[in-house]
């Protein structure tokens, strides 16, 4: 076995930092000591493979994002990354655990479904992966399905209140779902905005001929998120469902989340990069087409109503408890362009994997989060929340060696142009200069990344099975 040590650092976890040295075996670390001890009897650094120096540099456990779609088949085309080029770039981006949706359509079977997850991903992942399952038709027969999905190690699953046609669950398919959510323990995902009604005012906004990406804001409406997240509390409520609500950009369905924790109940929510930085006046209303790099859902807010601020506010106090990306990239030529003079035919998403560490250290820099919330929010809480933590999420022996090695002093620029390692034809975040660089990732004990360098492989990464999550009482 490759012994590997890392010295001279400051080792960061969700309660705390200390100067301390960080010992791996293989691929699991085993001892997490003051500089300069005798480890195990071990002479250090003398005895020891391979020793990374450092010194200056924050050492914190890999990132995690909890949400991501990888070759997800959307929008009359499929997201641009494949599992091979989007594990990559979010190892390039100090993340070394991902949880990806498998897909169950309408008319399939849930297992057939999780089937064609592991096919995809098999063999061709640059970091350690995980699948939520998303349940796009809840019946008899998929309700079945559920009690056998913690077996394979799936632990949450997703339901959707838009989308109509394609993913859409009505009230009563939520209810089923979110009382098998109580029996089992699985969390509940939520897609919370009101579908029908959206599809309404896209009708009616096309009609008058306002066809231009920024529309795309205009029909999902805040409104439209507070309800459908108010409604999926009230059900999760009724069943006594745990619920974990995705993507949640507006601040009136923070204060709903807010206002369940207060009132004892076990809810919780996501929010992604997006919704903290990019606005719907400076990015869904820039000139002409540009627009469409920013379509995602939920749409991004107006910065004018505060939307940002008041996430930034509510991921410091806790009530929002998390950061993934909700990566579902796809290029501006051949795939975006589908919705030319048509806002409801861009294809949805935003490719974020690769910068998410980055993006919300600049929270730290800025003082609006401490550096161990940063953490936290990034690779601790995904990991309890979801049934990875032990093995993931946290520096201690016994866990996974998998390890960014950050430096504050360093300096990330995307830039214009490609910059990046996303298999997209632009950035969303083109022009954000980073104060601070992702220097050295270890994925389970391998060096990946090292200084503007990859040095793992196409199926490094392995499928990790998921226990329930810790926040279930
Ligand atoms: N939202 C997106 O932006 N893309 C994929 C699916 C979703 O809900
Ligand atoms: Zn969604
Ligand atoms: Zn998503």
């Amino acid at each position: 076995m490759t012994t590997t040590l890392i010295t001279g650092g400051t080792v960061v976890t969700a309660t705390g930092r200390s100067k301390a040295d960080v010992l791996i075996d293989g691929e699991t670390i085993v001892a997490v000591v003051a500089p300069g001890s005798q480890l195990l009897g071990t002479d250090l650094p003398a005895g020891v493979d391979t020793v990374i120096d450092a010194t200056g540099k924050y050492v914190i456990p890999g990132g995690i994002d909890a949400h991501t779609h990888m070759e997800l088949p959307f929008g009359g085309t499929a997201a641009s990354d494949t599992f091979e080029t989007g594990t990559r770039a979010a190892a390039w981006g100090g993340t070394t655990t991902i949880i990806d949706f498998a897909v169950q359509t309408y008319g399939q079977r849930v297992f057939d479904g999780l089937a064609t997850w592991h096919q995809k991903a098999a063999g061709n992942c640059a970091i350690d992966y995980a699948f939520h399952q998303i349940i796009g038709d809840v019946n008899a027969d998929s309700l079945q399905a559920m009690d056998g999905l913690l077996a394979e190690g799936v632990s949450s699953f997703k339901l959707f209140m838009a989308y109509p046609g394609v993913f859409y669950s009505d009230d009563a398919q939520i209810l089923r779902a979110m009382q098998k959510s109580a029996e089992t323990g699985l969390m509940t995902m939520m897609h919370a905005e009101n579908g029908p009604a959206i599809d309404v005012l896209v009708e009616q906004l096309l009609a008058q001929g306002k066809t231009d990406p920024y529309y795309h804001g205009v029909a999902r409406a805040w409104q439209m998120e507070e309800e459908a997240t108010h409604r999926a509390i009230m059900i999760a409520n009724l069943t006594g469902a745990p619920l974990y609500v995705v993507h949640v950009s507006a601040k009136q369905a923070v204060e709903q989340l807010a206002a369940a924790r207060d009132n004892g109940q076990n809810v919780f929510g996501e929010t992604c990069p997006q919704y903290l930085y990019l606005s719907l006046e400076e990015n869904l209303g820039a000139p002409g087409f540009e627009g469409a790099k920013w379509v995602c859902s939920t749409p991004l807010r107006s910065r004018a109503e505060g939307h940002q601020d008041h996430m930034w506010q509510s991921l410091r106090t806790n009530d929002i408890q998390m950061v993934s990306t909700d990566h579902c990239p796809f290029c501006m030529k051949g795939q975006k362009d589908l919705g030319l003079g048509n806002f409801s035919k861009i294809p949805n998403g935003i490719g974020s994997v690769e910068h998410r560490m980055d993006l919300l250290y600049q929270g730290v820099v800025n003082g609006r989060i401490s550096l161990e919330r940063w953490v936290e929010i990034t690779s601790t809480t995904p990991a309890r929340m979801f049934g990875l933590y032990g093995k993931k999420g946290v520096i201690q022996p016994g866990a996974d060696g998998d390890i960014v090695i950050y430096d504050p002093n360093g300096h990330t620029s995307i830039g214009m142009g490609k910059t990046h390692h996303m298999n997209m034809d632009h950035s969303a975040w083109e022009g954000y200069e980073i104060d601070g660089h992702v220097d050295t990732v270890l994925s389970r004990g391998k060096v990946v990344i090292d200084h503007n360098e990859y040095l793992g492989a196409k199926g490094d990464g392995q499928f990790v099975k998921r226990g329930l999550s810790q926040y279930l009482i």
